[in-house]
Parts: C-alpha cells; structure tokens; sequence
C-alpha cells in the first residue's frame, strides 16, 4: 500500500478531525488519541480534534468542534468498517474523508479507503503507516505510542487472539522503542476494579454452557442487582473464554431500549463473524458483535451458534 497519499492529505489541511467508532474500546480511542498526539506533536501549528460523542473509560478525552470547523477539515476515521458505526455523522461535513481500518471491508465509505484486514488492529496498522518510508521524516513520542500500544493489546488481549501475526509484534517493538511503560500499561488496560471483579463473578455464575456454547444473558434486573451500566457490563465477553471446553462465548446484555446487545468470541476453527451479519451485526471472524435483539432473536442467534460448532466438529471428523 501506498502511504504517500495518507501523508500527502495530513499535509494539505490545516485542519483535521479524527472519528472512531460508536462504544468506542482500546482500539478505537488507542488510535484516535495516538494519532491526535501523533499530529500534534509534528503539526504544531494545525487544528487537530479528536471527536466522538461517547468516551472510553481508560481515556476519556474527547474534544469539541463546530459544524464550521469540520467543513473545513479533512476527516480521518479510525477503526469504523460501516457509516452507520462512525461516532458522530458530522464526518460526513468534511471536505474530504479518509477512513484507516482493520475490519472486512463490507462498505468503503470514505474518499480515501485505507484498510488492512490482517492487522490485529488500527493500531497496528497505523504503526505500518507511521513507521513507513512517507512518515520517516517525523516523530513518534512516547505519549503517542502509548495509545497506540494500548489499542494493541486491546484488541489482541494482550498478545493473545489468533490475530496475532509477526507484523503486530514489529508493531509493539517500534511503540516499545520510544520507551513506554509495558507493566503500566498493561495493569492501565486490564486491571478492574472489585466492584467489575464481583460482576463477573456473577456474570459467570449465570452463563451457561450447552454443546460447546458458553453464552450469558444479563437482564436489566440482573444490571440493577449488580449495580452496573448496560455499556459497562457488556465488555466483559472475555471472561467467558479461555477454555478448552467453550468453542465460541457470547454476552447478552439488555440496553435502554429493552432490546440485548451481543459480543461473540471465538476459537479459531470457528467463524462468527458471517452468523453476526444477518443478526444486526458484524465484526471479525473470532471477534463480532450484534445489537437490538429480541430475546427470540437471541436464541435463535444461540442455536445457529450451536448449530456452527456442531457442523466444524464433524467436519472434523470426515
Ligand atoms: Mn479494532
């Protein structure tokens, strides 16, 4: 890929907006906010915005814009493969748009489409860019590589997901270099508070596991009992994987319209992401998501899941 281009569009505006996706995670608010100080620090005498309407706990920074500033702006959106998921649709005011993804490109909505499937995430991806020949000319500070870094291993859970490839680990290398903290940043992104602690204890306690499916259903009585937000609850899928036995894992959580939002995770040998299309959803092949379910479409949605990890297994056996 050619990033003379992206450079190329950095340098002819004055002013440039950066947007991530809705429910922004590590990844999305990593990129945005790395690439917010990236510019900042290089660009000093631009007007960079880091714009979203949603906040992401570890980094709740976000800035704000007129509708005058984002006209003249080139818009840079992160992480987001449809519109429909960009946080803030005043994106679409910008003089021009470029989008820089890592998701299968199922709508390439920007002037510019800049995607690579096989990173483990943005942030990887942003770090081939910003570490290519185009880029050599500017600097990397230790404040921006660790967003950059954070996004990583989000993404990846810490180096762990089947996303992984030598390409994210020369990722983690060039951000490591510019000296950041690995052991802070680590505990920064993973550690929980007691209170997320007891939660997933129940949350666990809850889930149930029929024909290598471990999924939990977490109702608005079950929020009140645990005194936690839907958009808080729902990011903990994580805790139902890691074991042998549990093919794919998925969390239901209720949200304010009654309707269940849904994480699905996978083993390898299992693509979710297909099933995830046709319920509201989408996202990557061991990494997807759904929303607005009835509680009817979410059995559905469970035994279509079984139905997956039965059909791989005896494809197993053949
Ligand atoms: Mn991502």
């Amino acid at each position: 890929m050619d990033f003379k281009t992206i450079k190329e569009l950095i340098l002819k505006y004055d002013t440039i907006t950066i947007f991530r996706h809705i429910r922004p995670d590590g990844d999305a608010a990593g990129s945005q906010l790395g690439l917010l100080t990236y510019l900042k620090d290089n660009f000093p005498l631009k007007k960079i915005y880091a714009l979203g309407t949603e906040t992401y706990d570890v980094y709740p920074y976000l800035d704000e814009a007129s509708d005058e500033i984002i006209k003249d702006s080139l818009a840079i959106i992160l992480d987001t493969s449809t519109k429909d998921r960009v946080d803030d649709k005043r994106y679409l005011l910008a003089k021009e748009t470029l989008k820089i993804d890592h998701h299968p490109p199922v709508d390439n909505f920007a002037d510019h489409n800049f995607v690579k499937e096989d990173s483990a995430a943005t942030c990887e991806f942003l770090c081939d860019i910003l570490s290519s020949e185009a880029f050599k000319d500017l600097e990397m500070s230790k404040k921006a590589a660790e967003y950059l870094y954070s996004g990583l291993l989000t993404d990846t859970i810490g180096f762990k997901t089947a996303s992984v490839s030598a390409n994210t680990i020369k990722a983690a290398y060039f951000l490591c270099e510019k000296g950041i903290d690995i052991y802070e940043l680590n505990t920064r992104v993973f550690d929980v508070s007691e209170h997320i602690f007891k939660y997933c204890s129940y949350m666990r306690h809850k889930s149930v596991f029929e024909d290598g499916l471990a999924y939990a259903i977490i109702n608005d009585e079950d929020l009140r009992e645990c005194n936690i937000e839907a958009k808080v609850a729902r990011n903990y899928v994580a805790q139902l994987g890691g074991v042998k036995e549990h093919r794919i894992w998925a969390l239901f959580t209720q949200n304010e319209k009654g309707t269940y939002d849904g994480s699905l995770r996978s083993q390898r040998a299992y693509i979710v992401n297909e099933i995830a299309q046709r319920y509201n959803g989408g996202g990557h092949a061991n990494a997807s998501g759904v929303k607005e379910l009835t509680l009817d479409q979410v059995n559905a949605l469970i035994n279509e899941l079984k139905n997956l990890i039965y059909c791989n297994n005896n494809d197993d056996k053949l």
